[in-house]
């Protein structure tokens, strides 16, 4: 056996079924040897993507693995592996080399040094003796605490090394619990608040913990809000959750943020950034809002925010530990006064929809997005579907629309919302979960990122449906670049999207009738069922009311015609 036998062999070990790869790699055909399939992408970068996909949907218990060839192989995968850094997903990669002895010498590109500050951990295997070792620490940090891309070079002498004395135990996940006298503080601030507010990221997600966040708002009397991340962490349609605080958002969420005086992170960053919704700094009674904060690993926390109370550990042994010691004590808030919150929850939550109807019906010529999502929530079961978006229209319209009811029913994503992202992930979604339709928005901007890997979803057999939202435009981008869209027209995008994917062998529609979306939905259902991959180009007008301050569409409207947002 050698080395790249030996890694094959691991992998194996470890779950691996799918190599995301582009050749040459030095453990492709180790891997086909074995069974673990390789499936070649058109990008490197898409390989990055499908593997994080992959290992999302299944909370890093399965985690994807990426093999690409040093130099270009490697630099064209920098960014789906940064992708994977930001938004805190687990994947391995291993790229080759010609030659451990030449790599880190000019010209070559050094990987392990370039990749440095994009993973957890970067390395290169030298000798057919340092692989264990840095196999099942690989793994271990993989499995544990913040989840992050791990790269392993693999130079070609040392593939070619043989091995006499293999020995491999796969890896397990150790997960903790928080200091008890924290538990304590906690619970007593959640108990003691006038409006508590649970934030819940992806780390709820990671940890299986929806149903102890949901019996944890319940005994607390806490509305539940998640992060885009964490989007689908708790059912959507369930009393207390009042959808995902984003950079767009409805506006229970802005309403909760805005009352909340203590507000508990759990398995979530608090990261500020532009996709994160903002959280006003006192509450409604002019006092500061006071934290709570737990998160697998202690570098997030009192970071943008100091938490009086914090809580190191697993999301779920977390929440278990707070709804015993609430218990134990008795101190959950009564039925009358839960009972209460959850009816002023659905009143608002119906306004709020409400208030869209007039474009989620719309007839509107070009198509109306709200139509095209207010019918796929018609044709589409949310329990056994997987929807992701992109970076504009696609996701500020899903995120405070589409009702996630399972978790890991959506891909919410985007620390550093790279367009194209979502093809690549909702491909190696599809993988982890072959039962679940599976259905990425994209802008012209996001598919033409990626397009060419419609042809990898052909070839794989890999039948997800993409929608594109097919607005000719960056969306108000003519307000982001008024003169170069002024004098060059530079945010005007065009291309007949459904022609391309036809020749690349997908089955596909041009859509330009808002009573041709349901029928056309309900043949791409029947054409996934076939096993084949869709694509929808919806032809689409630019989109003006985006919920970026949770307002309802009046308020949109009137902000639009002082000449606020959109146009
Ligand atoms: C790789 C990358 N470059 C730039 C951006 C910034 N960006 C966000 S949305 C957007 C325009 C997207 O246009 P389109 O895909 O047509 O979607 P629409 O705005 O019409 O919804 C741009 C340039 C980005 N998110 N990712
Ligand atoms: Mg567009």
């Amino acid at each position: 056996m050698n080395v790249a036998e030996a890694i094959a062999e691991i992998l194996r070990r470890e779950g691996t079924e799918y190599l995301f790869c582009f050749p040459t790699t030095p453990i492709m055909d180790a891997c086909a040897e074995i069974g673990i399939r390789p499936i070649v992408v058109r990008q490197e970068r898409v390989a990055g993507n499908m593997a994080d996909g992959y290992s999302r949907q299944t909370n890093g218990k399965r985690v994807g693995v990426v093999s690409v060839q040093q130099g270009a192989g490697a630099e064209n995968s920098f960014s789906g592996i940064t992708q994977a850094f930001t938004d805190s997903s687990a994947m391995l990669v291993i790229p080759g080399n010609w030659s451990s002895d030449y790599a880190s010498l000019p010209p070559n590109f050094d990987t392990v040094k370039n990749f440095e500050h994009i993973s957890k951990w970067a390395d290169r295997i030298t000798s057919k003796d340092g692989l264990l070792p840095r196999m099942r620490r690989a793994y271990t940090l993989l499995r544990n605490g913040r989840l992050r891309p791990v790269i392993l070079e693999l130079p070609l002498d040392v593939a070619s090394q043989e091995i006499s004395d293999f020995s491999y135990a796969p890896v397990v996940q150790y997960c903790s619990q928080a200091d008890p006298s924290e538990v304590k503080k906690a619970v007593n601030m959640l108990t003691g608040a006038k409006h508590p507010l649970i934030w819940a990221g992806q780390g709820c997600l990671y940890a299986e913990a929806s149903k102890e966040l949901v019996e944890l708002a319940e005994l607390v009397g806490a509305r539940v809000t998640t992060s885009l991340m964490g989007k689908s962490a708790i059912d959507e349609s369930g009393p207390l959750a009042i959808g995902a605080a984003s950079f767009s958002k409805n506006a229970l969420v802005v309403k909760a943020l805005a009352e909340a005086d203590v507000i508990f992170a759990i398995g979530a960053s608090l990261a500020r950034d532009f996709t994160a919704a903002h959280i006003p700094t006192d509450d409604l009674d002019g006092n500061p809002k006071r934290f709570i904060h737990s998160n697998v690993e202690v570098s997030d926390v009192n970071l943008y925010f100091s938490s009086e109370s914090v809580l190191i550990g697993d999301a779920k042994l977390v929440l278990r530990q707070m709804i015993t010691y609430i218990r134990e004590k008795g101190i959950q808030r009564s039925e009358q006064h839960v009972g209460a919150l959850k009816e002023s929850v659905a009143l608002q939550k119906r306004a709020w929809r409400d208030s869209f109807e007039e474009l989620i019906s719309s007839d509107d010529e070009p198509i109306n997005f709200y139509r095209v999502i207010g019918d796929f929530m018609k044709t589409f079961d949310p329990d056994e579907t997987v929807v992701s978006h992109e970076p504009g229209v696609t996701r500020d319209v899903l995120v405070p629309h589409y009702i996630a009811t399972k978790p890991r029913s959506y891909l919410g994503w985007g620390h550093s919302t790279q367009l194209g992202f979502s093809l690549g992930a909702c491909l190696g979604v599809k993988l982890a979960v072959p039962e679940k339709m599976v259905v990425n928005f994209m802008g012209e901007a996001a598919i033409g990122m990626v397009m060419g890997d419609l042809e990898t979803a052909v070839r794989e057999k890999i039948p997800i449906i993409t929608i594109i939202y097919h607005n000719s435009l960056m969306n108000n981008y003519s307000r982001i670049i008024p003169k170069a869209a002024k004098l060059f027209q530079n945010d005007e995008l065009s291309g007949n999207y459904a022609a391309v994917a036809k020749a690349l062998g997908a089955f596909a529609e041009r859509i330009e009738k808002p009573a041709e979306i349901i029928p056309a939905f309900n043949r791409a259902i029947e054409a996934v069922k076939r096993g084949e991959p869709v694509l929808l180009d919806i032809i689409c007008g630019n989109q003006p009311f985006i919920s970026y301050g949770g307002e309802d569409l009046q308020s949109l409207r009137d902000m639009q015609q002082k000449g606020g947002y959109g146009s």
